[in-house]
């Protein structure tokens, strides 16, 4: 059975590949996962829209609401900025929101936007047509490949690398670590980086974020089953899957799992896979790492980059840090 047009309108062969190989080793490996880059297809993306205007999701908001209040400073910080680089924009808002004071100078403003799903970045390149003198280009990639392809693009000015929403926290701090030295690689002195990310809190906030009563986080999570449903032409049967979410606090992180209610067997012939559950058993689709101010200072101070300054918005523990190179 091919994914019906309706639900794929836009699946590269290379996409849909490179989701049949993760699929293919994180469900033959144990404990079984799956990257969390797999829950965007445009279901999953506008759920997690939904995700941001739910009362027990403060990120968004907050952030937000704090890009508002201090981009005329970051600005002022980085005078020549001609060239902001956005790994994982979604719908594009907060972008908006951080180049607006940007957008008024005189220099044309070049944004690259960096994510996996088309959908998002359609819906961001929509959102920016409502700023005059900013110019997009869209890469369509995970983070990694699209900041190199963004960044080996000339540019006429500084740079300035947006990584927002707590995006770092879906990374383990190895990773998160070599990402960080890899977006430091791409800067001259003088340009600039600002990290958006959530600040440990009590659990119940945490498993009430990602936990949600309405039940729209577990619809988010579980959409990863159906993706493989209709582009791997799986057989997993969702009522027969829980949503879970659960504090690791030694590792400081959010686990999202889907967790199989009773033994079963699952064939996904896309991913040339059968797979086996036990009752109780979980694929593993998401880790939200969560952070302390200084914590986050040293990510950029490690990668060789200097604390311009730090805002944290104390109600709903978020920080914003910028780092000049
Ligand atoms: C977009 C990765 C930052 O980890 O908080 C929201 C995704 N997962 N609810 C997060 C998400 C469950 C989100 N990030």
């Amino acid at each position: 059975m091919r994914p019906s047009a309706a639900f794929a309108p836009e699946i590269p062969a290379s996409q849909s590949s490179a989701f049949a190989a993760d699929v293919r080793l994180g469900l033959a490996a144990s404990p079984k996962t799956l990257p969390a880059r797999w829950l965007y297809d445009a279901i999953g993306s506008a759920l997690f829209e939904a995700i941001c205007l739910l009362p027990w999701y403060p990120i968004t908001r907050a952030e937000t609401a704090m890009l508002d209040r201090m981009a005329p400073e970051i600005a002022r910080a980085l005078p020549s900025v001609t060239d902001v680089v956005e790994l994982g924009p979604g719908s594009g808002e907060k972008l908006a929101r951080l180049l607006a004071p940007f957008a008024r100078r005189a220099m044309r403003l070049t944004a690259h936007l960096v994510d996996v799903s088309p959908d998002a970045l359609d819906a961001a390149e929509r959102t920016l047509s409502r700023l005059a003198r900013v110019h997009v280009v869209r890469h369509h990639a995970a983070f990694e490949a699209g900041l190199r392809q963004a960044t080996a693009a000339p540019r006429s000015g500084g740079r300035l690398v947006a990584f927002l929403g707590s995006n770092i926290g879906n990374f383990d701090p190895g990773p998160a670590d070599a990402l960080i030295a890899s977006i430091a690689a791409a800067l001259a002195p003088g340009d600039g980086l600002l990290l958006g990310a959530d600040l440990v809190k009590p659990e119940r906030v945490l498993l009430d974020a990602y936990d949600d009563p309405l039940g729209v986080t577990a619809a988010f999570n579980r959409n990863v089953l159906a993706r493989m449903n209709r582009e791997l032409s799986a057989d997993f049967e969702l009522g027969r899957f829980r949503h879970r979410a659960r504090w690791n606090a030694e590792a400081g992180r959010v686990e999202m799992h889907l967790v199989s209610a009773e033994a079963q067997q699952v064939r996904v012939p896309g991913a040339g896979l059968v797979v086996t559950f036990s009752e109780g058993e979980s694929i593993w689709t998401e880790s939200s790492y969560k952070y302390e101010p200084e914590g986050l200072a040293s990510m950029g101070i490690r990668a060789g980059l200097h604390v311009v300054n730090q805002w944290v918005d104390a109600d709903a523990r978020f920080a914003l840090t910028l780092f000049v190179r």
